[in-house]
């Protein structure tokens, strides 16, 4: 199964991936090393700009058949079982952004893009299965743990077993 793990960078995407891909004892994978690796996208000043039908391509390619956790803030493009959007309050966003030494445009660009749900949608338009979860208030472990319980029904309803 593949899941692609989304959200606006700093609401905590790599953190409960590598935590999720533990617990399900899946492959963690992210994005930015893939593409990297595989030659996807260019560098735009200091920024990797990535191709994302290029991307999608390639992930399918490479992940077909396999149990992967992929994060990044592209990874709703890619094609997913099921695409997690993590959410935290923009004030949060914006703290851990502004520890990361984010620029000002940049810091607010992604408040913003936050605040008006913006990966959300693109998630919704690219995937029919979109599980969006608020992570604000919450640890890591306890996120991951609603996650995978949603997943485990997501799992029972589509095989038709009701709890
Ligand atoms: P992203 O990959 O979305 O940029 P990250 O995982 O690199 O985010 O950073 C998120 C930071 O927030 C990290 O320092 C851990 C912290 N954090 C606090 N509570 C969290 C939660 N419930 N889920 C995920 N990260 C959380």
């Amino acid at each position: 199964m593949i899941i692609a793990v989304t959200g606006t960078p700093g609401v905590g995407k790599t953190t409960v991936s590598r935590l999720l891909s533990e617990k399900l004892g899946y492959e963690y994978v992210g994005v930015k090393e893939f593409a990297r690796e595989k030659g996807i996208g260019e560098m735009v000043g200091e920024e990797l700009e990535i191709d994302v039908d290029e991307l999608a391509e390639a992930m399918s390619r490479e992940f077909h058949g396999r149990d992967v956790v992929i994060d990044g803030h592209l990874s709703h493009f890619v094609p997913a079982d099921v695409v997690i959007v993590l959410r935290a309050n923009p004030k949060l966003v914006a703290e851990r952004l502004m520890e990361r030494g984010y620029s000002k445009e940049k810091l607010a660009e992604n408040v913003e893009a936050e605040l008006v749900d913006v990966i959300l949608v693109e998630a919704l338009e690219e995937n029919e299965n979109v599980l969006e979860i608020d992570t604000t208030g919450k640890t890591p472990g306890e996120v991951v743990e609603e996650i995978s319980e949603l997943l485990e029904r997501g799992i029972k309803r589509r095989f038709g077993i009701v709890d």
